[in-house]
């Protein structure tokens, strides 16, 4: 079966790479012929058309991940245990039966939830865009689905669509929304797929009979006619379709199924989880921010504030304003966007550690959005540290050693330092200078008074005031010669 399944995906891959190749143009993007079955916008787009694409997102840099869904009723236990691991993989990690876990929708009633003050607090955290968990790897629906009755509205006694209600707060407050879908594992739906945990046996890794079935009968009756709901009843959202963890049984063909109807919406923006071999428009680094980003790619480093995604009781280890404002700083200078996740209760109130934080970081970006908003990356590189010549990584690779004494950002006429370790001597020295330098002063002082520069071999002194402006972060500003 699996063999008859590969010739069949290769003689369609030799059928349409006749019909790619025939298309090319010295535009496209993608100048290597395309094997997949129904091409995709990235495979056909120009560049203009793609930079046109990703405009808002590339400008936007910060957005709002939220992971909310029955797992936040368990809150990380089960049976009077905490269950190890991130919340909403709690009925994988438990290996809860499917009729239990459905149990938890009749008392999930999160009446404090509420949208407006969702979709302000991420303005105020300096946000641009939302993406909120629609169905995670549970299979349950946080929106009115006519396609499958595990969902919020039918199935719980809230009766409301929080998707709707964030949508039209987004519209009304002028922010983008996009929807996470878990298009491939699907722990309560027969034919799901489910990645291994514990002692879960092959090959599916399911942990009750209920989840068994045909994973393509799963797709074409829960999955794809769930994504046309979510890209049909919400207006002007989705913005973004954030798929996650393709496993193989997602073959090039039946991702072409949802190829085809993502290409009904030319603004969409998608990213690379979908499987199949689609690429998609995003790198998503998960946890973690890479060295030096992916040069050239559009790239997201979504990540927690303590150590799961969806609410976990116990969980408070969360990070500090300063490191998750340095992380924002360090990923604007490597050229990506920060999804950060917060991870609303079973009420659907924001842990109050998420939304100080956020406020926080709102704070800062009040004076200093102009360094990170709309910016290229740095024209130095060597400020975010360097590889190890002696220790290695997990990868046994070279281990990369972060520096946390500055970091850059750039545009037309400006390069930002983003000051993290105010110099002792109150001189800031570059060691060069990729463009000239006509003046300097610091965001947070309002009167913008020039700072004495004096050259200083290829590079460059800046004489600072003796204190830092802001105890995280103080943006240096040099007026340069356009790039
Ligand atoms: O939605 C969040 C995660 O639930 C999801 N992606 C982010 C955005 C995600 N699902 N799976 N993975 C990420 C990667 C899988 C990690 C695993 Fe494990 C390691 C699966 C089994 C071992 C982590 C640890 C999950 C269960 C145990």
């Amino acid at each position: 079966m699996k063999l008859l399944q590969r010739s069949i995906a290769v003689a369609l891959a030799g059928a349409s790479l006749a019909v790619a190749s025939a298309q090319l143009e010295g535009d496209k993007i993608n100048t290597k012929p395309t094997s997949h079955p129904v091409p995709s916008i990235q495979d056909t787009e120009t560049k203009a058309q793609r930079d046109a694409r990703m405009q808002w997102w590339r400008e936007a840099r910060f957005g709002m991940f939220i992971h909310w869904g029955l797992y936040s009723i368990p809150a990380g236990s089960w049976n009077g245990k905490q269950v190890p691991g991130v919340g909403e993989w709690i009925m994988n990690n438990a290996s809860i039966p499917v009729a239990d876990y459905k149990a938890l929708a009749p008392k999930f009633n999160p009446t404090a939830f509420n949208a407006h003050d969702i979709v302000a607090l991420a303005k105020s955290a300096g946000m641009k865009y939302i993406v909120i968990t629609s169905k995670h790897h549970d299979g349950f629906a946080m929106f009115d689905s006519k396609a499958n009755k595990f969902n919020i509205v039918d199935a719980t006694p809230y009766h409301r669509d929080p998707i709707r209600e964030l949508a039209e707060e987004c519209r009304k407050q002028g922010i983008k929304l996009g929807f996470y879908y878990s298009q491939d594992q699907d722990w309560t739906y027969p034919g799901g797929a489910a990645y291994k945990t514990g002692d879960h046996k092959p090959p599916k890794y399911h942990w009750d009979k209920a989840q068994d079935g045909d994973y393509a009968t799963y797709l074409h009756e829960k999955a794809i006619p769930q994504m046309k709901e979510l890209l049909t009843n919400y207006g002007d959202a989705p913005a973004v379709i954030w798929f996650d963890t393709p496993t193989d049984d997602m073959t090039p063909k039946l991702a072409g199924e949802i190829v085809a109807l993502l290409n009904k919406y030319p603004k969409l923006i998608w990213n690379n989880r979908l499987g199949g071999t689609y690429m998609g428009d995003t790198e998503t680094p998960e946890q973690y921010i890479p060295a030096n980003g992916y040069p050239g790619k559009d790239w997201e480093s979504c990540m927690t504030m303590n150590d799961t995604w969806g609410f976990k009781s116990d969980d408070t280890n969360f990070k500090s304003t300063e490191t998750l404002l340095r992380n924002l700083i360090d990923i604007a200078s490597k050229g990506g966007n920060y999804l950060l996740n917060i991870g609303p209760d079973s009420m659907g109130r924001v842990p109050a550690p998420e939304s100080e934080r956020l406020h926080a970081m709102g704070k800062w970006l009040d004076v200093n959005g102009e360094a990170i908003y709309g910016t290229t990356p740095t024209l130095f590189g060597d400020e975010a540290g360097s590889f190890s010549r002696t220790e290695k990584g997990k990868d046994g690779k070279p281990k990369f050693i972060a520096s946390w004494k500055w970091r850059s950002t750039t545009k037309a006429d400006k390069v930002y330092i983003e000051i993290f370790e105010w110099p002792a001597d109150g001189v800031f020295h570059l060691d060069k200078l990729p463009r000239q330098v006509s003046g300097a002063y610091l965001l947070a002082d309002k009167s913008h008074r020039a700072l004495k520069t004096t050259r200083s071999g290829n590079g460059l002194d800046v004489q600072l005031p003796s204190m830092a402006l802001d105890p995280i972060a103080t943006v240096l500003v040099l007026k340069t010669s356009k790039s």
